[in-house]
């Protein structure tokens, strides 16, 4: 037998209609994977859809289960099921991505814009073990725009031209596609200038919210026979972009990123290598884009300028084999990610000024798994994994000069003694760090007579800490962007994060409607989160610090805690003729400490979209209902604050007005409706229209206008 997977993704029929349409488009591209008894329908792919944000983690709101932590306009964090950050494995064309911020300023999604996206996938609820090392939140994979091959022996040239624009804060963007392809070469180019100006909302302005970014790539695919090769690199040149929510705004991102894949594909087995490298540079600073610091009592503001040069670089690679079988298929893989970061805080105004914040800390995994895909008949499927992932953790000594005048007595001396013995603690204790850990998977689906697939899953999955839980050691908010306003210290020696989950599932669909429900239910031991200080050195540290206005006082310390996250979403369509449909996508999420009474930091509150979608003679138009509930379940332990549901109204309607020149308009928030944004944590930079430490505002009435041209 004969089973071969067209492609990575399946999308359900419930996806966005402008994915539908993009889908009809791509009809080859992205098929459904049919193993026999065994249907893979957790996943949704959003392929090139209508959205105005050049970031790329907004388009997750409008999946199930999933949504984004926004920290800035180019700073989108990933949420999935309450779950965000690392706890959620995200992938760029196959690649991981551990950016340069400490505090997630180039979260992974930073390095697919839309404007290159073709299309945005989650894995709905367990994830299996070959997706990637960590998966105990979620997975999510981009990818990105890469042309396609000829038909003939003769080149062809191609490409596509995408610019658009919007109101909200006066965003452009430019870019273009080009490709040189015959039936076996495949060159390829693109480049990208992005921009706006700060965002509006119903009451004043976000500042700073400003960004610039440039992006450019060039590629090259091969092909022929079972033989497929793929080169990448691109560069992002990200430039001034405001990050209102963190205690910094980014005044550059540089980075370069390459990957390769080599895919041998035989008739009844799939051999692919995969290697990937970045290096990414990055400059933040608390005064060039935000009001500086002032003068107040306790001393010139000059000394409260702070600038930071952080950079990562990262490596992986991934081996895997894939032996199709009569009833299924086996999946045999090892893979490497290796990790290392560097980050340098210093005050333009005090040369010796120094704080050593992360010094060459590395995180290399080196994984290995299996994974079975199999019918047990003719109804019953069963996926089933292992993966065990050796993690090892390091950082060298560090040291900070907080006294830069070299004062003889006063507050500089004082901090510079306190921050003199946290570097000695940190340096005594237990650096070098190495776990194991085993993460496991089955997952049984079941179709019954009619029009329904039942799924039943279970997993265990792991998560070393990241390298801010182990080395941050001077109370800082570098914590890849909690923008909890707290100050954090980590721990060298925190145990992995153990989840266990359970999922109940069921695609229900026919010519009318479908719909797809799933229930789910996380139980996480040893869960890493902040906990009030308990070192008094930092305690004592951040009070003084909080004295001079800088930051609040008592801050936490990543412990291992325990945790539980359950809830549903679900997936619906029903077609109420042959030109509308009403869909809907429906999500809630509990998630809670169990070793105190507590909530977790910065959860979806529950959400319901429902849109009409209306598919005319050459061209089609959406009307949305977004509906957010309170948000009453806040974690006391960083001082979260409630937010009060809300409901916005967006339209669109796409066109084809001329061949291959598509236009698509829209408003986001038609009704300039004020809300807050659970999810975009507060303000931290100084605004008339926004006070310090508040909720940040949603964003007020956007149009919007995107115009492509494939030629
Ligand atoms: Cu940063």
């Amino acid at each position: 037998m004969n089973i071969k997977r067209q492609s990575l993704a399946f999308a359900i029929a419930s996806a966005l209609p402008m994915s539908q349409l993009a889908l009809a488009q791509d009809a080859q591209r992205i098929e459904e994977i049919t193993v026999v008894g065994v249907r893979d329908s957790h996943t949704v792919i959003v392929d090139d859809t209508l959205v105005a944000t050049p970031d790329t983690a907004q388009l997750l709101r409008k999946m199930p289960g999933a949504n984004v932590n926004k920290n800035g306009e180019l700073t989108g964090i990933a949420q999935y099921r309450g779950m965000f950050g690392d706890r959620i494995r995200v992938a760029v064309d196959g690649a991981q991505i551990n950016g340069a911020g400490p505090n997630a300023m180039d979260a992974p999604l930073h390095y697919a814009p839309v404007a290159i996206l073709e299309s945005l996938t989650i894995n709905r609820g367990i994830v299996p073990v070959s997706k990637g090392q960590e998966t105990l939140g979620g997975y999510v994979e981009a990818k990105t725009y890469a042309g396609d091959f000829g038909a003939g022996s003769d080149f062809e040239f191609g490409g596509r031209a995408y610019t658009g624009g919007q109101t909200v804060n006066g965003g452009t963007v430019l870019s273009g596609f080009f490709s040189v392809a015959n039936d076996t070469h495949l060159f390829r180019g693109f480049a990208m200038q992005e921009q706006g100006d700060d965002l509006e909302f119903p009451g004043g302005e976000i500042r700073p919210s400003e960004y610039e970014r440039e992006r450019f790539d060039l590629g090259y695919s091969f092909q022929s026979g079972p033989h497929s090769f793929t080169f990448d690199f691109a560069r992002n040149n990200t430039k001034d972009a405001g990050t209102a929510s963190l205690p910094m705004d980014i005044l550059s991102i540089d980075s370069d990123l390459f990957r390769s894949r080599y895919v041998y594909d035989a008739d009844d087995r799939v051999f692919t290598v995969e290697l990937s490298a970045s290096d990414n540079e990055h400059w933040m600073t608390n005064y060039h884009l935000r009001r500086p610091p002032q003068d107040n009592m306790m001393g010139a503001g000059t000394m409260r300028y702070r600038r930071n040069w952080a950079v990562s670089e990262n490596y992986g690679f991934a081996v895997n084999l894939k032996q199709l079988t009569d009833d299924g298929s086996w999946l045999f893989g090892i893979d490497g990610h290796f990790a290392e970061h560097r980050s340098i805080i210093t005050n333009p105004n005090a040369a010796a000024f120094l704080i050593a914040n992360f010094h060459d800390v590395n995180r290399d995994i080196i994984g290995a798994f299996v994974e079975r895909e199999v019918s047990l008949n003719a109804r019953t499927g069963l996926e089933a994994g292992i993966r065990v992932n050796q993690v090892e953790m390091g950082s060298l000594p560090v040291s900070a000069n907080l006294n830069p005048m070299n004062m003889m007595m006063g507050m500089p001396v004082m901090m510079n003694n306190m921050a003199g013995m946290l570097s000695t603690q940190f340096n005594n204790s237990d650096l070098d760090q190495s776990d194991t850990n085993v993460d496991a998977f089955a997952r049984l689906s079941y179709e019954t007579d009619g029009d329904a697939t039942w799924y039943v899953g279970a997993a265990r999955k792991t998560r070393s800490p990241s390298y801010q839980e182990r080395y941050l050691w001077i109370p800082l908010e570098a914590t890849g962007g909690l923008a909890d306003g707290k100050t954090y210290t980590g721990n060298p020696r925190l145990k992995p994060e153990v989840a266990h989950e359970i999922e109940l599932g069921l695609d229900y669909e026919n010519a009318r409607y479908g719909i797809y429900p799933r229930a789910f239910y996380k139980r996480v031991n040893d869960y890493i989160q902040g906990t009030p200080s308990s070192n008094m050195t930092a305690v004592n540290f951040a009070q003084m610090m909080a004295n001079m206005g800088m930051g609040l006082p008592n801050p936490l310390e990543f412990s291992n805690v325990d945790a539980r996250f359950y809830g549903m979403d679900v997936d619906a369509h029903y077609a109420l003729n042959d030109s509308v449909t009403l869909r809907a996508i429906l999500n809630i999420v509990r998630a809670e400490r169990r070793d105190i009474n507590d909530n977790l930091y910065r959860v979806s509150p529950d959400n319901l979209l429902v849109a009409l979608d209306y598919r005319g003679q050459g061209w089609s138009a959406s009307i949305e209902g977004v509906n957010y509930a309170d948000q009453n379940r806040i974690a006391v332990t960083n001082l979260e604050q409630a937010t009060e549901g809300y409901s916005l109204i967006n339209v669109m309607a796409r066109t084809e007005i001329a061949e291959g020149i598509e236009v698509r308009v829209g408003a986001e928030n038609l009704l300039d409706e004020e809300y807050l944004d659970h999810l975009a944590a507060y303000n931290r930079a100084y605004n008339p229209d926004i006070a310090g430490r508040s909720r940040m505002p949603g964003l007020g009435r956007n149009l919007y206008a995107r115009v492509m041209w494939n030629f």
